[in-house]
């Protein structure tokens, strides 16, 4: 957006806050453009973070299940790839549910979770802290696509990444592809990088994921507008948006929508914004991958792939990349 629009955006409600800042200049940004979209990094605020936890349990979203049961299988292999003494970075850690076993399983001096979801990462850090009091955690709440710092006392250490959940598949291929580069800079040479990674699967198996009948992944959706209108002052009704998601297969994503029911006219900071009879918020892309294409990526912005371990049912896959410079020869299974 440039520098005058910014300057029109009128009344962020705490704006002190440089993350309300950039949160509306980022909403005002995507909703007045055609199509309208929204970052998917926006869902989580602390509801969205425990929507998000409440969508891992679902029967339906099999992906947390399929890469629990890959990493429980993979335990030793993965903690065989951590140096005694490393750090551990991860990069959207949630709940940090699937580095327990990570952290079980090796000999880390310390833990550095990266997340965006600032109170959410701090509660979770507290109870970190007395189930694992001999590793040192070390939080860093910060949008990952953005350089940011990593604590002092990581920076001496070996450092492995974890990236999991297939939360790059929520990036647009080139965006995952520098933030691949990205990590690559912060992990320093020699490091692995083990990232989940979501597969191209059976069309219901993805419809159902991301249409589960309890409707929580509807609730998580809408939540950005309940979140809007708590941050930003504005007036969305959620009884006039439908949660829409499909998978398209040209591009191999599932896309979620909110999709307005009638003609509407919402203020958002100022903006007057006119939603048409049908006319959609694209919120979120989610990016299936086959292992192959997964790879081109990786190699493409610097890693080599060394490992690929995948469930009973290969519906997921947890990759394991070492730095190109630094490339051994690795099991395929
Ligand atoms: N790793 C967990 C959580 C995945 S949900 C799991 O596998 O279950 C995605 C997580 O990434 C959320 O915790 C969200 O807050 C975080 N996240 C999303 N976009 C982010 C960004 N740009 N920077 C930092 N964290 C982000
Ligand atoms: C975090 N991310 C990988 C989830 C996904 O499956 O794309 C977010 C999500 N969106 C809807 N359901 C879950």
């Amino acid at each position: 957006m440039s520098s005058s629009a910014l300057a029109r955006i009128a009344i962020p409600v705490e704006p002190s806050r440089p993350e309300t800042t950039a949160f509306a200049a980022d909403v005002v940004a995507g909703l007045t453009v055609t199509p309208k979209r929204l970052p998917p990094k926006y869902f989580y605020d602390q509801a969205g973070s425990e929507l998000f936890e409440r969508i891992t349990t679902l029967p339906e979203y099999y992906p947390t299940r399929c890469e629990l049961d890959i990493l429980h299988a993979h335990a030793k292999d993965i903690a065989a790839l951590i140096p005694d003494g490393a750090a551990l970075i991860e990069f959207g850690s949630g709940a940090s549910t699937k580095t327990r076993i990570v952290l079980r399983a090796a000999k880390l001096a310390a833990y550095v979770p990266v997340d965006i979801s600032a109170e959410f990462l701090d509660v979770q850090v507290n109870t970190l802290k007395r189930e694992f009091p001999e590793v040192a955690m070390l939080p860093v709440a910060a949008d990952f696509s953005q350089t940011f710092a990593l604590p002092v006392a990581a920076q001496s250490m070996p450092r492995t990444g974890f990236f999991p959940g297939s939360t790059i598949g929520n990036l647009e291929p080139h965006e995952a592809a520098a933030f691949l580069r990205q990590a690559g800079r912060i992990l320093g040479p020699r490091a692995s990088f083990i990232v989940g990674v979501d597969l191209i699967k059976d069309e219901k198996v993805l419809h159902a994921a991301y249409n589960d009948r309890q409707g929580v992944t509807a609730q998580f959706n809408r939540n950005l507008l309940t979140r809007i209108n708590r941050e930003l002052g504005a007036k969305f009704n959620l009884a006039s948006f439908e949660h829409h998601a499909f998978y398209n297969r040209e591009r191999s994503r599932i896309e979620m929508h909110l999709a307005s029911l009638k003609r509407q006219r919402v203020t958002v900071c100022g903006e007057r914004l006119e939603f048409r009879a049908g006319e959609t918020i694209h919120t979120e892309n989610s990016y299936k991958y086959s292992i192959e294409s997964f790879g081109a990526i990786a190699r493409g912005a610097g890693w080599t792939p060394v490992a690929v371990w995948t469930d009973k049912d290969n519906y997921f896959s947890v990759q394991v990349l070492t730095r190109a410079d630094d490339s051994r020869t690795g099991d395929r299974t």
